[in-house]
């Protein structure tokens, strides 16, 4: 709005006072200094494409879904208001109680962390939040938080994973939430000292997660032991996981035997879990040793057991039903069209089989497949991200990666221009892992291995030559923090040999690194936020910084200079527009920008192009730095 627009000035109606006495007048610096920042975005989209991707442009934006008709007025019961009347107690008796298979959906973390690559932002799941509420509320949980999603949401999707989780909250109050947490590593890479690792779960907690399924990357109990405590604290659900390798039925793999992980999950009870989850975060349970597995660890445990896997060899399907047949009580599964391959097996092939069976879920199918077509547009968007697996493959029992790991790190590998090389990398990611002394693989401990295994494909190096050569090289800085301990301790102990090449005389600690690591000081933290950008930093922000320092300045300076970048449609967001292209971006409730995109010129001697818009039918330019 400016005074010459103005409806009261254009119609003369106006006296001394219209410029002091009209509120709206004052509005504008604030939105137009949004409107820059939408455009700034838009036009460095076009000049630096940093995302490097071209648009298909058969694909069109997907409907969003809407079940209107079906609405009722109030929101229908689920699993969440049962832990918020009736407390963790109350859940555990009535999982004890059903008679049906109950599930977790995953769509909105593991399945597209396992496919695309951590990448599906906010938007598209706010888009499908009402069909949840008001219709799939029978779900146990919806995991839609933790693991990669905490990193990537500001690392590569510039937006906050706190407001993701607030907004998704605010929209299905019904349905518990789930996260993944990486024990004393919180959703990092590292281990953390333990008051920002009890200071992220209780914020968690607060806003809004309900189900924390706890994992170590070495199984050590030690290791889960502070944050299962934590949850407990908290009064929400305390899930521990067992992370599943090698092969229970096959009797030359003597490491990781049927023996080690009931054992485990005698240990697991004994420190405080309500649930135990069977963390099978490379499909490698085949669907025999489902069975065995799943009836041991009720039997000795007499806990609820929750049955998680990946579809990667196709037997997936398979093993969810032989752990439902074994007793599981809760099932991991994804909507179809974002799940089997690296992801869950899918949710409504298993609705179908259980149909007419008195384990059958009570699961509406129709609206599942609503969810299912809507992912299945939405995903388009997303085609850079895409692992390329095309099929199932038995080849993921010999290299043993995680579906959550296999479609960040094709990634990874494609711009490190190794593609021609992947073959390659997965046949190294086993034999580091031997080398390492069969690790179980799974953040940040897959981590190392990919790490390792990459740093050996790119030097040409093959395991002898780490121990003809080792003490010359330097190792990459995941794997020399391994052997120092600082992930924890492995189960059966560090290869000793290379331990010594790798450390070159330091020594490793013995203890839980959570244990060693002073506690981290967020007051000190927040006054260096306020020294930087001149402004308060909320509990949340300064747990964020904690855990990823750069990643989360990185994402307040890119705030600062383009915006809110949450507002974007997928493919504005990703993509660069085409000349003459029209969109529209509701910066705020109610108020909508119309841009169409007109020339982008030559840089400048500077290396600026200017950058020509139409922004509500005037035209706008900005200057933007050809970083090219
Ligand atoms: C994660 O830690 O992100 C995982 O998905 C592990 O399976
Ligand atoms: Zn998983």
């Amino acid at each position: 709005e400016n005074v010459i627009t103005h409806k009261k000035f254009l119609n003369t109606d106006f006296d001394v006072n219209f410029v002091d006495n009209t509120k709206e007048l004052y509005r504008f610096p604030k939105r137009r200094d949004r409107a820059t920042k939408v455009l700034k975005f838009l036009a460095n989209n076009i000049v630096n494409n940093p995302s490097n991707a071209v648009i298909d442009d058969k694909i069109v934006l997907p409907v969003v879904p809407i079940y209107k008709e079906k609405f009722g007025v109030k929101v229908p019961r689920g699993w969440k208001n049962v832990l918020d009347d009736e407390g963790v107690e109350g859940v555990l008796k009535k999982i004890s109680e059903s008679k049906r298979v109950l599930v977790t959906d995953t769509t909105l973390r593991d399945a597209h962390q396992s496919l695309l690559a951590t990448r599906v932002r906010t938007k598209d799941m706010l888009n499908v939040a009402d069909l949840y509420t008001y219709h799939l509320n029978n779900l146990f949980s919806l995991e839609m938080w933790g693991g990669a999603t905490f990193d990537v949401a500001y690392r590569f999707l510039k937006e906050s994973p706190w407001d993701r989780l607030r907004k998704l909250r605010k929209k299905i109050p019904n349905i518990l939430f789930q996260m993944l947490l990486r024990a004393s590593n919180a959703v990092g890479y590292t281990n953390y000292p333990d008051n920002v690792v009890r200071e992220f779960i209780s914020a968690a907690s607060d806003n809004g997660i309900d189900v924390f399924r706890i994992f170590d990357c070495f199984n050590w109990v030690e290791q889960l032991k502070p944050a299962m405590d934590e949850v407990k604290k908290c009064g929400k659900i305390c899930e521990a996981a067992i992370s599943y390798t090698g092969d229970v039925l096959d009797k030359s793999k003597t490491k990781y035997t049927l023996d080690y992980y009931v054992n485990l999950a005698k240990q697991l009870k004994e420190a405080g879990a309500d649930i135990i989850a069977i963390k099978d975060m490379a499909g490698l349970v085949k669907p025999y040793a489902a069975k065995v597995l799943v009836e041991a660890i009720k039997a000795e445990t007499n806990l609820p057991v929750h049955f998680h896997t990946h579809d990667t060899s196709g037997n997936g399907e398979a093993s969810v039903l032989m752990a439902i047949e074994a007793g599981a009580d809760i099932v991991d599964l994804a909507m179809s069209s974002m799940a089997s391959l690296t992801s869950q097996p899918s949710l409504n092939s298993i609705l179908a089989v259980l149909e007419p069976t008195d384990k059958a879920l009570n699961i509406d199918k129709d609206v599942a497949q609503e969810v299912a077509n809507y992912f299945e547009k939405v995903r388009k968007y997303y085609f850079p991200f895409e692992s390329g697996l095309k099929a199932p493959t038995a080849e993921v029992y010999e290299h043993e990666i995680p579906g959550g790991q296999y479609s960040n790190l094709i990634v990874q590998v494609e711009s490190l221009g190794l593609i021609d090389k992947w073959e390659d990398i997965k046949k190294m990611y086993k034999k580091v892992n031997d080398m390492l002394g069969d690790l179980i693989k799974v953040t940040p401990s897959s981590k190392v291995v990919g790490d390792l295994a990459l740093f050996m494909v790119q030097n040409n190096l093959e395991p002898e030559d780490l121990y003809r050569k080792g003490d010359n090289l330097s190792f990459p800085d995941s794997v020399v923090s391994f052997f120092k301990g600082m992930l924890g301790q492995p189960y059966g102990g560090f290869p000793e040999k290379l331990a010594k090449i790798v450390l070159k005389g330091e020594k490793p600690i013995k203890e839980r690194p959570g244990k060693l690591l002073g506690d981290y000081d967020f007051d000190e933290a927040h006054k260096e936020l306020k020294a930087k950008f001149k402004r308060e930093f909320n509990k949340e922000e300064l747990i964020s910084y904690a855990l990823y320092p750069k990643v989360f300045t990185d994402y307040v300076e890119f705030v600062n200079e383009y915006g809110d970048a949450s507002i974007f449609d997928t493919r504005t967001f990703f993509y660069p527009l085409n000349t003459q292209d029209e969109i529209e971006v509701e910066i705020e409730e109610g108020k909508t920008l119309f841009v169409k995109y007109i020339s982008m010129a030559e840089p400048d001697k500077k290396g600026f192009r200017k950058v020509l818009f139409e922004l509500n039918g005037q035209t706008r330019s900005v200057n933007i730095k050809d970083n090219k």
